[in-house]
């Protein structure tokens, strides 16, 4: 049993040599991006044992992606090659500094990530870790991804710790219930990350909480401001440190990736905040998805640092 397995479709990305339109990128440099490898890479980063199960084609992308994450230490040894289907890749803007006004331009429908259903996926697979993680992009994929979320996230005696981020990507969503097949999903795990602003137009933590009252944890993110943890009658706001953005996206995959470290290895709910914290704070200061995150005892310092030192 290893501790986390996270099941979802990575894609070879292309960032932009310089900012502008996308009309305007003359070129851009090939990365990784996938929400749930990223977590996956950054618990590897950080002593855990992990696997990712996902698809990718028998084509080059596909194998980058199975060699780069497999370089973190994450276990690819369940990632299927479909030799029909392409691995999905997509090219992003730079954007502002907070992250928001930059274009994503994805090539992906139809991708071999695309057609995972409870069929493809291999459910011992799936039932191998302490924790499956899981996010609300694969049920935007295609109506066999939605449901594989549905049967991943039904409430069965036995089955792993399910962790669960909304992600909620609205460029990938073409009907207008993703807010709703997102919220059902989200009843049926027993850890949720939520961004306040894709709380399905709900304005506080506690809004969302009495939205949600399922999950064991649920876990708010208020941006830069931090965020809250509702867990059992404990309501935990923990502030986030400030730092000099230069690219917002993989710092939700990496808060996740802090806060599912610390919850492994049984720590108090404002420690498991602060190495969410400092795990996005690593990812926030680098153009692509993925940072060099500080290694597990290095963090446990910075945790430890006094309240003054965290604001
Ligand atoms: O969380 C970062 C992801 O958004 C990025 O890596 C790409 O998985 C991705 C997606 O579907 O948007």
């Amino acid at each position: 049993v290893v501790d986390v397995v996270a099941l979802g479709e990575s894609m070879v990305t292309f960032l932009p040599s310089r900012p502008g339109r996308l009309a305007d990128v003359p070129s851009f440099e090939r990365g990784i991006g996938g929400a749930e490898s990223n977590v996956a890479c950054v618990l590897a980063a950080a002593g855990h044992s992990v696997r990712w199960v996902s698809a990718v084609g028998a084509d080059g992308f596909g194998d980058h992606l199975v060699e780069e994450i497999g370089s973190y230490g994450v276990d690819v040894a369940s990632v299927r090659r479909d030799p029909t289907r392409p691995t999905g890749i997509y090219f992003r803007t730079a954007g502002d500094r907070a992250g928001d006004a930059h274009e994503v331009a994805y090539y992906r429908a139809g991708s071999a990530a695309s057609a995972m259903s409870p069929e493809t996926v291999d459910p011992a697979a799936v039932r191998s870790g302490r924790v499956l993680h899981l996010s609300g992009i694969t049920a935007a994929l295609s109506p066999d991804c939605l449901g594989l979320m549905r049967e991943l996230t039904a409430r069965r005696h036995g089955r792993p710790l399910v962790s669960f981020d909304v992600n909620h990507r609205p460029g990938l969503w073409r009907d207008t219930d993703a807010p709703a097949v997102l919220r059902d999903l989200a009843r049926g795990a027993d850890l949720v990350f939520v961004g306040q602003d894709e709380a399905w137009g709900l304005h506080s933590p506690e809004a969302v909480r009495a939205a949600l009252p399922e999950p064991e944890v649920l876990v708010v993110k208020q941006g830069a401001a931090g965020a809250t943890v509702f867990e059992q009658r404990d309501v935990t706001f923990v502030p986030a440190p400030r730092v000099d953005v230069v690219a917002a996206v993989g710092a939700g995959d990496a808060f996740a990736a802090g806060f599912l470290s610390a919850t492994l290895r049984a720590l108090p709910v404002r420690d498991r905040l602060r190495h969410g914290h400092l795990m996005a704070a690593a990812a926030l200061t680098v153009p692509g998805d993925l940072a060099a995150p500080p290694a597990r005892d290095h963090a446990d310092r910075l945790v430890a640092l006094d309240d003054a030192a965290w604001g």
